[in-house]
């Protein structure tokens, strides 16, 4: 047995034995990342054009659809265009799914997207990004694009169980999307998704189950994932349905729109409940290249910026050398230990830079300026802390009456010191 493949034997049995901390796990160095998982919110804005699309949709004298539900559209393919960005970059840039650098609190990663419109009518994007916890692991960002007065917000966690052939992994968190412009809100949960070919030492990603888009128009999006059967079925499938509210959500034959496809490659959409043979193409993966952002060299970031702070450990990694990087994450843990017991002994809690803590379940609809309340109402969701997407009410609902999550603070981001 070679030494990789008996490297990879025993974490699999350490995987077994596994309590949900995914930070907790000791991986052998060819599955690690140089990658801090304070990156992947950079994902979400990979294709802006698409995320600033719904600003630019006009109300055409002869159309059948409403302004809102156009916009809708446009929001679901934005969001569909994430999903390769999200969850197949790592296997195409590093071979294969990888266990990402574990974020220190107050890790920061920030960048830009330039525009790259021939009309200049984008402007600049940016993208702020930051660990707000540590344990458990709770990554923030916001993605904002002044120009056009439009901001995604949102925050993530994972929980993670073993299966015998997979690695099972829910989100907790949300993203909402604000156009300004458009006086529209809307909210978007995170799909659960599991990690397959563990056993054989080539993870990959493939989401399951469902997650939604509600609209503040009313509009709501139910995309439903799955994976390569043992029948049947391709990889990376989905199907999407809009719906004018949550109620008719309940009958798919009152489906406005139907989305069906890869979203890692083509798909296409149709009015009504099923998707034509000949229907139009709604978004082609593989050929609408993703726009990577901007981030400044590592010499003019501070130090709490991410690549600036895993320098070392990402070039152990790349150097495939053991020792080297558990003595520089050993540093940085050792760091961080101190900062936590002086921020004890002081009595001076460590404040996140960009973002605040809110329990959702305190708040009238008036009160949240964010729109989460009334847009997790509007599509019967739960406000506490369970797997994003947990319906009012469900089994999963009852299980807690914590409501505490992760909120911009845009006023922060105006005055901060941080340079784009
Ligand atoms: C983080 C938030 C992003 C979407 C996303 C994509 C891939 C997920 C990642 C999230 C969380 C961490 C994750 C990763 C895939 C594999 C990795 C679950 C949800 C785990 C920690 C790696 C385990 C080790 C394997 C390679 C065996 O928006």
């Amino acid at each position: 047995m070679s030494s990789t493949s008996a490297s990879w034997t025993s974490f699999i049995k350490s995987l077994a034995s596994y309590n949900g901390d995914l930070s907790s796990l000791t991986a052998p160095p060819f599955i690690l990342s140089p990658t801090s998982l304070v990156e992947y919110s950079q994902y979400w804005s990979e294709h802006v054009d698409l995320f600033l699309a719904p600003n630019f949709i006009q109300q055409e004298p002869n159309d059948i659809d409403s302004v809102e539900l156009k916009h809708m559209v446009a929001v679901l393919r934005w969001f569909i265009s994430t999903l390769k960005s999200q969850y197949c970059s790592r296997a195409e840039t590093l071979g294969g799914e990888k266990k990402p650098l574990n974020p220190f609190l107050g890790e920061l990663f920030v960048g830009k997207w330039t525009d790259e419109s021939p009309s200049k009518k984008f402007g600049e994007t940016l993208l702020v990004s930051e660990q707000v916890s540590h344990h458990p692991p709770i990554t923030a960002y916001a993605i904002q694009n002044k120009t056009n007065k439009t901001t995604l917000q949102g925050y993530n966690g994972v929980r993670a169980s073993m299966s015998a052939t997979a690695l099972n992994v829910r989100q907790y968190g949300h993203a909402l999307l604000s156009y300004e412009n458009l006086n529209e809100k809307y909210l978007i949960t995170l799909p659960p998704l599991h990690i397959e070919g563990i056993l054989m030492a080539a993870p990959f990603v493939e989401l399951e189950q469902k997650s939604y888009i509600q609209s503040s128009a009313g509009y709501v999006a139910v995309i439903e994932y799955s994976g390569k059967g043992y029948f049947s079925g391709k990889s990376n499938s989905f199907k999407a349905r809009i719906y004018k509210n949550i109620s008719e959500a309940e009958d798919k034959t009152k489906a406005l729109y139907t989305v069906s496809g890869q979203w890692s490659g083509v798909s296409s959409i149709s009015r009504g409940n099923t998707v034509a043979s000949d229907a139009q193409v709604f978004f082609d993966a593989k050929n609408s290249k993703p726009q990577h952002l901007t981030v400044k060299p590592i010499e003019e970031q501070s130090p709490l910026e991410s690549r600036r702070a895993w320098q070392k450990v990402a070039e152990a990694i790349r150097a495939n050398n053991y020792n080297l990087i558990h003595e520089e994450k050993t540093k940085i843990e050792n760091e961080q230990r101190e900062l936590r017991k002086k921020e004890a002994a002081d009595d001076t809690p460590w404040k996140q830079k960009f973002f605040e803590e809110i329990d959702y379940t305190t708040l009238t609809e008036e009160d949240d300026e964010t729109g989460y309340v009334k847009l997790a109402n509007m599509a019967n969701l739960s406000l506490k802390n369970v797997p994003s997407g947990t319906r009012k009410g469900s089994s999963k609902d009852n299980e807690t009456e914590a409501g505490s999550h992760w909120r911009f603070c845009p006023e922060r981001l105006d005055t901060t010191d941080i340079v784009f």
